[in-house]
């Protein structure tokens, strides 16, 4: 039995020598190896953290203390210190441990959100919480990434916090001087004096001396470590900011001597007031492919970089393409550079791509900035991230009719990330902002084609909503009716009995509903609007030739492409029943992209069911036994 399988929960750690920690922080990264280069997950950032795990796990007594990790993806090792070890093989799988804190896994587990920069936000509150409710022997701990402190909302939370004076609050900044790429905050940059910490000099020698004597991967630790100096200060200038709001500081420790952690943590949690630890870790540390990986040490298994056959990677092509053709287009990335499919273009461009860090509004509205200026920027984020910065599109751009150009990858479902990853709340909310247009390509082609399109847009916004993975196969239009493709007319013979409009990939599930249907005598029209907002007049012309209309769309039902399909019917006065599929309106657990679709009924076979049953209800015999022997569980294939 080895020393992790023994570990039940944080209390078993606490007997343990210094020697039994160092072989156990060596299992656990050989665990983390192991099953994330099987089950994918975030290694890179875990293999960072272990011994600062550890020591905060000596140093607190959770669940009454709270730790609070920001983004939530570096907290593998959290869970196997608190009794996750046997189910750690399940990890990321459907039904199994999720790649985030989970509640529902464990009472040492408190934010689940996986959207970065709140972690300070949860802590001030719940710190305030405890003093309000006279609970004073809590401490809450805060675990946030120098990534994760670019964010805008960790610095409204480190203002209020300077001023809750009285708040037991550890602050713990892992600065491994990596987001998913080098952290380039511009505060050091922009701001006239930096300042040069001597601890932080003597730190790196440190550093120096001793990784370098590591056989191997000591020279190349070195050397990223001093090559990321600059982000250090980046994180150290704002010192200067702590000293000044009066937030107490320690550090920079050497995140992964334990024992120097643990003291650091020890004199933080008995401070009385806020402060902030500040460790410097090496992220990937252990596993020589991570740390020698220059992207972005392994961050992520398998690496979340545009792979040939991707979405991204089709609108990483085309952005190239377009660079190349219109000077006026710029690339803005929230910290995804390659994860997005920009990294192409900022090679080709440099002067025209922006990483603004984990920084959305910002991006967003910096976006607006640039088009006022006469550019046309293109804002590559994921669909999950835009939920952020919904203000910004509304009021800053859309307001002002800015000609910007979202692009959403990820939208709708995304698989093993889970609830706060699922990119099924754009396609509603992008419905309430006027002047947005919405496209939703089905296809590579049509990913180039509307990308075109959309930055051709001069008047006001546009998005390009795609979802995660490799894209389909192409399919041509046979039809066109108004700017919506006809992508099958009802079978031979058949009547014209559905009008089925699928939003972006979701066309071409609507062709395996329409074989399906054609086989039990119910005639389908397939179209694919292309742009979901504003919705096609051209659909209402259509609906009147049909019996039912259908809508199928990767988002969440409530507001969505299928409502406004909808709305659009009754406002041309077109008395037709409107059956709208989609996302359920719930946080929808992990699984693979099949898995989660297959759970909310979005397959060809549950839809064609489904489908049977709403024209039987609407349709003498023959269709209507097709239906009740579908119902009566004979599925319909
Ligand atoms: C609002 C938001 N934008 C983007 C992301 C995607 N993302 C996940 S982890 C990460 C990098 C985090 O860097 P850091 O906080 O330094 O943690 P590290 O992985 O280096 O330990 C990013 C950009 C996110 N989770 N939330």
């Amino acid at each position: 039995m080895t020393l992790l399988e023994c570990i039940k929960g944080p209390e078993d750690l606490k007997g343990l020598s210094h020697e039994q920690l160092t072989r156990l922080a060596g299992e656990i990264r050989d665990l983390l190896i192991e099953t994330t280069t099987r089950t994918s997950g975030h290694l890179g950032p875990n293999l960072g953290v272990v011994e600062l795990t550890i020591a905060i796990h000596r140093v607190f007594d959770s669940p009454k203390d709270k730790i609070v990790f920001d983004t939530g993806h570096q907290a593998y090792v959290h869970k196997l210190l608190t009794g996750r070890v046997a189910t750690f093989g399940t990890l990321r799988q459907r039904g199994g441990l999720t790649g985030y804190p989970s509640r529902a896994e464990s009472e040492h587990d408190l934010v689940e959100n996986s959207h970065a920069s709140t972690s300070l936000s949860y802590a001030d509150g719940l710190a305030k919480a405890y003093k309000l409710r006279g609970e004073p022997d809590r401490t809450v701990v805060a675990i946030i990434g120098d990534g994760a402190l670019t964010g805008g909302m960790a610095w409204e939370a480190l203002n209020n916090i300077a001023a809750a004076k009285d708040s037991r609050l550890v602050m713990i900044v892992n600065d491994n001087g990596w987001s998913y790429q080098p952290t380039i905050g511009g505060l050091a940059e922009h701001l006239a004096a930096i300042r040069v910490n001597p601890r932080y000099e003597h730190v790196l020698d440190y550093i120096k001396t001793t990784l370098s004597r590591t056989p191997l991967v000591g020279a190349p630790i070195y050397g990223t470590l001093h090559g990321i100096k600059k982000g250090i200060k980046d994180v150290l200038q704002p010192q200067v900011m702590f000293e000044d709001l009066g937030i107490k500081y320690v550090g920079p420790i050497d995140g992964h001597d334990e024992r120097l952690v643990e003291t650091a943590l020890r004199h933080a949690r008995d401070f009385g007031a806020p402060v902030l630890v500040h460790v410097i870790t090496r992220k990937g540390l252990g596993y020589p492919e991570a740390e020698q990986n220059t992207v972005d040490c392994l961050h992520q298994v398998p690496a979340a970089g545009a792979a040939p056959g991707t979405w991204s990677r089709v609108f990483g092509d085309e952005m190239v393409a377009i660079g190349a053709r219109r000077p006026d287009v710029v690339a803005i990335t929230a910290a995804m550079l390659h994860p997005t499919g920009l990294a192409q273009f900022a090679a080709a461009y440099p002067d025209r791509a922006y990483d603004v860090g984990i920084a959305e509004q910002h991006a967003v509205t910096s976006a607006a900035g640039l088009a006022m200026g006469g550019l046309h920027p293109v804002v590559a984020i994921y669909s999950t991230f835009l939920n952020r910065a919904f203000d910004q599109a509304l009021m800053d751009v859309a307001l002002h009719q800015l000609p910007v150009t979202f692009v959403l990858d990820r939208a709708g479902v995304t698989g093993p990330d889970g609830a706060s990853h699922h990119g099924m709340w754009d396609g509603s909310l992008m419905q309430l902002v006027p002047g947005m247009k919405v496209a939703a390509p089905r296809d590579a082609r049509r990913v180039a084609e509307l990308l075109n399109e959309a930055v051709e847009v001069s008047d006001g916004p546009t998005v390009v909503r795609f979802p995660k993975g490799k894209v389909g196969g192409e399919v041509e239009a046979v039809a066109k009716l108004g700017g919506t493709d006809v992508l099958r007319e009802p079978a031979g013979g058949l009547g014209a009995d559905v009008l089925l409009v699928g939003a972006g990939p979701m066309a071409l599930v609507g062709l395996e509903v329409a074989d399906r249907l054609a086989v039990h005598g119910i005639g389908v029209t397939v179209v694919d609007p292309r742009w979901t907002k504003p919705v096609d007049e051209a659909l209402a012309g259509a609906a009147r030739q049909h019996r039912l209309v259908v809508t199928v769309e990767d988002n969440g039902r409530a507001g969505g492409f299928g409502d406004a399909v909808a709305r659009l019917l009754r406002d041309h006065d077109v008395d037709m029943p409107v059956k709208t599929f989609g996302l359920p309106q719930e946080f929808l657990a992990h699984g693979t992209r099949d898995e989660v679709l297959e759970e909310a009924g979005l397959t060809p076979q549950h839809l064609a069911r489904q489908i049977t049953e709403a024209v039987a209800l609407r349709s003498p015999g023959d269709v209507r036994e097709t239906a009740t022997a579908a119902t009566e569980g004979h599925p319909v294939e």
